[in-house]
C-alpha cells in the first residue's frame, strides 16, 4: 500500500446531469476529460453519475476520493497529470438497480451516455438487431424493474419518467460501431415493445439517440502507472488514466434537453457522424485489430513494438492505401491519406504502452465493423484485399489460443470456446477456415461464401502456419 495519501475532492461537487453507463478507462480519458473541461470553462450543471453494470472495480476506486481522478496525457516531454472533477457518484449496478433507475429517472439528468463495448449492446451479428435469446435480455424481460443490461436499464428508467410525465433524456452511445445511435435506438425500440407497446411508441417518439465518432488511445491502467504517479503528484489515485493527447468526438446535434458545450473543448456537432464512424472504424480501428493479431503472433508486446517493425509498418501503409481509403467517401474536412499519416504517428508514440492482447480481446465482436465489411467492400469493386484477409487468418490463429512458441494465449472473447473448437476442426487449414467461415455470427454468409475469399483466407492461414507472421507479412509486403 501507498504512504501517499489518497487522491479527494476539494470543494463541491457539480450538479448532475448526466448517467454514463460503463465507467472504464475509456469514458474516464474521454468523456468525463469533456465534461470537465466544459464546466470548468462555461460552468453548467453537468456533474455525472456513473454505472458500472458488472464490476465493482470503477466504485471502489472512484468512490473513496469522490469521484475525483487524475488524467494523465502522454507527451513528448513526459506525463501532464491533471485532476477531472465531473464523476460525482459510481454506482454498481447489481448491488442497488434500483437506485441506478432512480438516479437515470431524475428530471435533472438530460442524458444518458454508454460506454459499454460492442458486446453490451446484446445484438445478434446474424440479424443485426436485439437478440431476444440474449440470456441478459431474457431476464431483463421477466425482470423489467431489476435489468442487468443497458438496454434493460434504460427502458425502465424511461418507463418511469414517462410514469411521472416529465420527458425522456438523450441516449449517447460512445462506442465503437457504426451508426451506434441508431442501433441503441433499434434495441431499446425493440426491447419495450416486447413490455408494453405504448412505451416504445412513446419512446420512439420523444426519445433521440444521436451517433457519435469517439477517438481517444487509453491503455488500461497498470500497478506499475499508479506508481509511478503517485511519486510525480504525491497522491494516491488507483482510478488514474493515462492516454495520448489526441482526440476526436463528432456527435450528432439531436438532444431531446440540451447538451454540454463539449465543442469549447473541441467536440465537433454535425448532422451525421457516418463518415467520420466509417473513416475511423476502418482507418484505426481496422489496421489496430490487425496489428494486435499478427503482432502479437509476431511477438510484439505493444502497438509502438508492431509498428517499429518496417514490415509491419509497411504492411499498414498498403492497407491504408491499397484496401481501406479506397473504400471510404471523406467526411467534410478530413483528407483520409493526412488522417492515416496521423495515425502512423500515433501508433508510433512510445509513451503509449498500449498492448496487443488488449486490442485483440473480443475479436468476435469487432471483426465485422473493423474488417470484414472493408474486405465484402473491396470484392464488391473487384478487389483482393490481401493484407485484409491476413489479418482474419491471423485472428483465426490467435483465437486458436497457441502462439507460435507453442505457448497459450489467454484468449479473451464471449465467442471463446466455439472459436477454439473451430480453430481445432480438422487437421487441415481448409478444414479450420471452414469451420470458422460456418460461424454466422461472425462471418456474413455473402462473404463466407465468396470462394475467391475462401481460398485466400485458406493460403493467409496456411502460410502463417508455415512461416509465421513476420514471414507471412514480409511475404505480403514483397509481392
Ligand atoms: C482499440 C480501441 O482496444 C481496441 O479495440 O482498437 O480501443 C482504440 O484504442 C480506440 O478506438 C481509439 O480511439
Amino acid at each position: 500500500m501507498h504512504d501517499k495519501p489518497r487522491l479527494n475532492r476539494s470543494g463541491a461537487a457539480p450538479k448532475i446531469g448526466i448517467v454514463h453507463l460503463g465507467p472504464g478507462a475509456f469514458f474516464r480519458a474521454f468523456n468525463a476529460c469533456y465534461t470537465h473541461e466544459v464546466m470548468e470553462k462555461t460552468g453548467g450543471d453537468w456533474g455525472i453519475v456513473a454505472v458500472s453494470l458488472q464490476s465493482a472495480t470503477a466504485r471502489d476506486q472512484l468512490e473513496p476520493q469522490g469521484g475525483v481522478f487524475t488524467s494523465v496525457t502522454l507527451e513528448a516531454e513526459g506525463w501532464n497529470p491533471s485532476q477531472i472533477g465531473s464523476i460525482v457518484r459510481t454506482f454498481v449496478a447489481p448491488e442497488d438497480p434500483k437506485s441506478v433507475i432512480a438516479a437515470m429517472a431524475d428530471p435533472n439528468v438530460k442524458i444518458v451516455s454508454m460506454t459499454i463495448t460492442e458486446k453490451g449492446y446484446c445484438v445478434s451479428p446474424v440479424t443485426g438487431e436485439l437478440d431476444l435469446d440474449h440470456p441478459d435480455i431474457v431476464h431483463d424481460l421477466l425482470n423489467p424493474n431489476n435489468p442487468r443490461t443497458a438496454v434493460g436499464f434504460c427502458v425502465a428508467a424511461l418507463a418511469a419518467r414517462r410514469g411521472v410525465g416529465i420527458k425522456p433524456f438523450t441516449i449517447l452511445p460512445c462506442d465503437n460501431l457504426p451508426s451506434n445511435g441508431t442501433l441503441a435506438r433499434a434495441t431499446i425500440i425493440k426491447f419495450a415493445r416486447q413490455l408494453d407497446r405504448e412505451l416504445a411508441d412513446w419512446i420512439a417518439e420523444t426519445t433521440t439517440f444521436p451517433s457519435t465518432m469517439v477517438d481517444r488511445i487509453t491503455p488500461a491502467t497498470t500497478q506499475s502507472d499508479i506508481d509511478q504517479l503517485a511519486d510525480l503528484t504525491g497522491y494516491h489515485d488507483p482510478a488514474c488514466v493515462l492516454h495520448e493527447g489526441f482526440r476526436q468526438w463528432v456527435i450528432e446535434d439531436d438532444f431531446v434537453d440540451g447538451h454540454p458545450a463539449w465543442d469549447v473543448g473541441g467536440a465537433q456537432f454535425v448532422a451525421s457522424v457516418e463518415a467520420h464512424e466509417m473513416m475511423k472504424l476502418r482507418c484505426l480501428n481496422g489496421t489496430h485489430s490487425t496489428l494486435a493479431y499478427l503482432g502479437y503472433l509476431a511477438g510484439y508486446e505493444t502497438i509502438a513494438d508492431v509498428v517499429g517493425d518496417p514490415d509491419f509498418a509497411a504492411l499498414c501503409e498498403i492497407l491504408w492505401r491499397d484496401e481501406i481509403i479506397p473504400t471510404l467517401i471523406p467526411p467534410d474536412g478530413e483528407n483520409l491519406a493526412a488522417y492515416c499519416a496521423s495515425l502512423s504517428k500515433r501508433f508510433e508514440n512510445p509513451a503509449i504502452q498500449h498492448r496487443t492482447w488488449q486490442i485483440a480481446m473480443d475479436g468476435s465482436q469487432k471483426l465485422p465493423q473493423r474488417l470484414l465489411g472493408t474486405i465484402a467492400d473491396n470484392f464488391d469493386h473487384g478487389v483482393q484485399p490481401s493484407g485484409l484477409t491476413l489479418a482474419v487468418a491471423g485472428w483465426m490463429h490467435y483465437v486458436g489460443a497457441i502462439d507460435e512458441n507453442g505457448d497459450k494465449i489467454d484468449v479473451r472473447d464471449p465467442l471463446s470456446d466455439t472459436l477454439k473448437a473451430a480453430s481445432e476442426s480438422g487437421t487441415t487449414s481448409a478444414s479450420k477456415v471452414t469451420a470458422f467461415l460456418e460461424l454466422d455470427e461472425i462471418f456474413p454468409k455473402k462473404l463466407a461464401h465468396n470462394a475467391l475469399f475462401v481460398e485466400h483466407v485458406t493460403q493467409a492461414y496456411e502460410t502463417l502456419a508455415k512461416r509465421g507472421a513476420k514471414g507471412a507479412v514480409r511475404a505480403l509486403i514483397s509481392q
